[in-house]
């Protein structure tokens, strides 16, 4: 019997091979390519033991957020210690948010550097989605990179789960080249979105592969939603402004673009599907989501490149009977490689990513909400805000019908500081920060971008800061800077 035939089993069976207090590295970014039945069973294991009076907690580590028979089903069966990098799952949520799993929120371009440097344990167990198993040993990923090389690399032992339903269509999509490990490494030859350095199988040591399971599920992706008017006009407010410094000769042509999670996101690539004065155009980018199939259909998609091809069922079906033709346009990296600052500077990248809230000085709080619930996670916004040659921000003036202020005097949490935030949008209009010392600043995106409901209060709370704050170089006044954020928590509105 060949190796493939004999290490196949179902995926209880594989569960049985997972030990209490074991790494798991599984495949996954964003809802896309992570192990659909083995997870499953496994919580359906730890349930089991729970209620035989055992302990069964595992570490889960992926490339970002994976689906619910994977995230959600593991964190209701009490089944998950440790999470890290990146989670968006409702269930886990609640688990990190009441202190019964523990989440380390982490840089999604550096999750895998500090795997392979031992900086944070090895996976014990990789468990890892793929289209396709040669008997030689090549595996091909399915739809997301994430960190599987490194994990499949890392981990002593791997569980394989076939994905039946892809065939062919993930064949020759993958680049899974990843970057040299420092002292002196040398440089990857990728200089834009459709540059390729690496092998598009990854090849394993059958050896190490215990179990072979399949699955034909689909990620479970929410369908799309066509954007809201508020997310539409902030779209429309970054292409004018794009289109601007293009005219003003400060942005060369043929950029990269790079856009994030969230509904503020895919209405920027829908409105550049719509926008007849836009040319083609390329991704570099981490989630290539659905919104790009509107840009590729009208013929308007040179590469995108990313680590997940993060797509709803019914656009998951659409892209395996069109792979043919449409796996020519994307490229699945490694997400040490799609969210690489040494290429995000190369490649020459227009970011955009959604803020939870953005203070006065543009500082930006991406991830915790009143300074300590965690909403989802820092993901790889930094990765480009930091590296990108023109960086968005972007997020609608108020939450929760009017409640809150997503521009407030002092940001609860800061993801990234006001050095590495550029531009600010909101449907209320946009504040360019670059140049501009801290007044100024305060001043331009009060007036541009906070809701007019709350600028009498900004512009108070500055006022009073150019007083009474120790210095003027920033002047933000201790005593106010969270009082809008305990007004909140005490009456429910800002
Ligand atoms: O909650 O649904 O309960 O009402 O936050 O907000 O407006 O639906 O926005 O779906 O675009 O997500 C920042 C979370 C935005 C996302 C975030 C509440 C709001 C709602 C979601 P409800 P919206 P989106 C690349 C880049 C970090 C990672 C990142 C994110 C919910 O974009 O996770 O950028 N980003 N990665 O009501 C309290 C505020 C709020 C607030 C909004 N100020 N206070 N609640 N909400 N503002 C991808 C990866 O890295 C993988």
């Amino acid at each position: 019997m060949d190796w493939i035939t004999s290490k196949r089993c179902s995926a209880a069976a594989a569960a049985e091979m997972i030990e209490n207090g074991d790494v798991l590295g599984v495949s996954g970014f964003t809802l896309a390519g992570y192990p659909k039945a083995v997870p499953l069973a496994i919580a359906a294991r730890a349930e089991k033991l729970h209620e035989q009076g055992q302990e069964f907690q595992v570490t889960l580590f992926a490339g970002a957020s994976t689906g619910d028979s994977c995230d959600g089903a593991l964190a209701r069966a009490g089944a998950m210690k440790l999470r890290m990098p990146y989670q968006s799952n409702a269930d886990l949520r609640k688990g990190i948010n009441n202190g019964s799993i523990k989440y380390i929120d982490a840089h999604l371009g550096k999750m895998g550097y500090l795997v392979r440097t031992g900086a944070v344990p090895a996976p014990t167990v990789a468990i890892i989605e793929v289209s396709a198993i040669l008997p030689d040993g090549r595996v091909y990923l399915s739809s997301s990179g994430g960190n599987s090389v490194c994990y499949l690399e890392m981990a002593p032992k791997i569980i394989l789960e076939l994905n039946t339903r892809y065939g062919d269509s993930f064949v020759g999509v993958h680049d899974n080249a990843l970057p040299e490990l420092p002292p002196h490494a040398k440089s990857l030859p990728i200089m834009s979105s459709g540059d390729r350095a690496g092998e598009d199988f990854v090849r394993i040591d059958p050896n190490k592969v215990i179990a072979i399971v399949e699955n034909d599920g689909f990620d479970e992706v929410t369908p799309f939603v066509e954007p809201d008017e508020v997310s539409k006009n902030i779209g429309e407010r970054i292409l004018d402004f794009i289109r601007f410094e293009e005219r003003s000769g400060r942005l060369p042509k043929g950029m990269a673009y790079q856009s994030g999670v969230g509904k503020v996101a895919n209405a920027v690539l829908c409105a550049m599907a719509e926008d007849e004065r836009l040319g083609r155009i390329d991704l570099f980018t981490e989630v290539i989501q659905e919104a790009v199939l509107p840009l590729l259909k009208k013929g308007k998609l040179g590469f995108a490149s990313g680590t997940a091809l993060t797509l709803s069922q019914k656009a998951q079906q659409e892209y395996v009977e069109n792979a043919a033709e449409w796996k020519k346009h994307f490229v699945i990296r490694q997400q040490e490689v799609s969210n690489s600052p040494d290429l995000i500077r190369r490649v020459g990248v227009i970011s955009m990513n959604t803020a939870l809230e953005a203070d006065i000085f543009g500082n930006v709080n991406s991830s915790l909400v009143c300074g300590s619930a965690m909403m989802n996670g820092i993901g790889g916004s930094a990765d480009f805000a930091r590296n990108c040659a023109l960086g968005f921000f972007l997020t609608p003036s108020v939450a929760k019908g009017g409640a809150i202020s997503s521009i407030v005097p002092y940001v609860s949490h800061v993801d990234h500081t006001e050095h590495d935030t550029q531009i600010f949008v909101t449907e209320q209009g946009l504040a360019d920060l670059r140049g501009l010392p801290s007044e100024e600043r305060a001043r331009l995106i009060i007036k541009n971008c906070a809701h007019p409901d709350f600028r009498d209060e900004l512009t108070d709370v500055l006022e009073f800061g150019l007083k009474h704050a120790k210095g003027t170089h920033l002047p933000l006044a201790l005593s106010r800077a969270f009082e809008m954020h305990t007004r909140f928590m005490e009456t429910g509105k800002m």
